[in-house]
């Protein structure tokens, strides 16, 4: 198949799946063009099956906010008319899925089969928000095709939007691989050099993701056993985050490690993963992290259930339960064989729910259908 992937280039879920997805298909064979207005940081190696489509956006005095969802519905009507795609994959809905819509306008009456993959906050927040609701729903129910990355997405997605058409649920994937190599730059000893535990936090740093309850959270296990943290990311919360550091005196224990491509190399040295999101429509971080053998401390919210299994690979609290979720790392870090346990437990779930080898067949099973249609 030519499939066409539209999604953003910058350090978040959204786009990390995008780009994975990318691969795997090129892997198999197919024709993958990503459409998109910078080259997505997963995706910067060169792969035979794989072309770039970087997305202009005119600047003219007169816009107050250059009009990007209309540069790239240009480019993907280019993209499919040049390269006769058969499936174009918005990740996003906004504003990727109306640019796809009104791409298909332009191509007709060339064919073209419209996907579209929710992926948490373009449901929760850009989507809810009333200057967008419209737009979303008429975007997702003129696609031909819509998934969501979790059962929890799905409902919400359908409840709130009122949706006619069906959405599939499709979970986010990991590479059983990538969680199994050895870390060729985290050396544990760098950043716990007494054999302290490593926690650690990757994120966008926003809002959402609940950062300074992160640094609250190891600044009570610290109190009961050495630990350090690792965040990794960076965003609008980060000058806060490194301001309540100051406040709490975790100066020596907290690295900063600014952001990162490939996390798995980290998480090699990480202990427990930390993950206290006031919302997670899935929760990707915390499912790369099972996959290198960490397990997560996390909030029961969204699809987060979906991934973690409280009392098997981790954790999971009521959002804000700082107390509760430090206590919980200190009796697992406490207990050095149910450590071992839930280490195992979580890269074995990861590989057997969330691997390749589990999911792709689900993505092509599902273009296979919507080319049918
Ligand atoms: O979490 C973010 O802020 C980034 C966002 C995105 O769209 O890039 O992540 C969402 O999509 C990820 C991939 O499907 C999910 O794993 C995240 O849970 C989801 N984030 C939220 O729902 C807050």
């Amino acid at each position: 198949m030519k499939i066409g992937i539209s999604c953003y280039p910058t350090h978040g879920g959204s786009g990390v799946v995008a780009s994975e997805l990318g691969i795997q298909l090129a892997n198999a064979g197919h024709e993958i063009h990503i459409i998109s207005y910078a080259v997505p940081f997963r995706l910067s190696e060169f792969h035979p099956n794989i072309q770039l489509h970087e997305v202009e956006v005119g600047v003219y005095p007169l816009f107050k906010f250059p009009p990007y969802a209309l540069g790239l519905a240009t480019k993907m009507a280019e993209v499919i008319m040049e390269h006769k795609l058969d499936i174009l994959h918005a990740h996003y809905a906004v504003p990727h899925a109306t640019s796809a819509y009104l791409a298909r306008q332009i191509i007709a009456p060339q064919p073209i089969k419209l996907i579209t993959t929710l992926h948490g906050t373009d449901i929760t927040l850009t989507g809810a928000d009333s200057s967008f609701h419209r737009v979303v729903k008429f975007s997702i129910e003129q696609s031909d095709g819509v998934t969501a990355v979790s059962r929890y997405l799905r409902s919400r997605t359908l409840r709130e939007f009122n949706i006619q058409n069906d959405i599939e649920v499709i979970h986010n994937f990991v590479d059983p691989e990538r969680g199994q190599k050895p870390s060729t730059v985290c050396k544990k000893s760098k950043y716990a050099p007494n054999g302290e535990f490593v926690l650690l936090h990757a994120s966008n740093f926003r809002s959402v993701k609940r950062v300074p309850d992160v640094v609250r959270i190891f600044a009570k296990v610290r109190d009961s056993v050495p630990a350090k943290l690792m965040l990794v990311g960076e965003g609008p919360d980060k000058l806060l985050v490194q301001q309540i550091v100051r406040e709490l005196g975790l100066q020596n224990d907290v690295f900063f490690l600014g952001q990162v491509d490939f996390i798995d190399d980290l998480l090699k040295c990480a202990d427990l993963f930390l993950l206290p999101s006031e919302q997670e429509s899935f929760g990707l971080a915390a499912l790369e992290a099972m996959n290198c053998n960490v397990p997560v401390i996390a909030s029961i919210t969204g699809g987060i259930p979906e991934v973690v299994e409280h009392g098997k690979t981790g954790y999971l609290f009521p959002v804000g339960e700082i107390a509760l979720m430090a206590e919980a790392a200190v009796e697992l870090l406490e207990n050095p064989t149910q450590l071992l346990q839930f280490k195992s437990n979580a890269r074995k779930r990861a590989v057997e729910q969330f691997g390749i080898e589990r999911i792709m067949p689900q993505w092509l099973d599902f273009y296979e259908r919507v080319m049918s249609t």
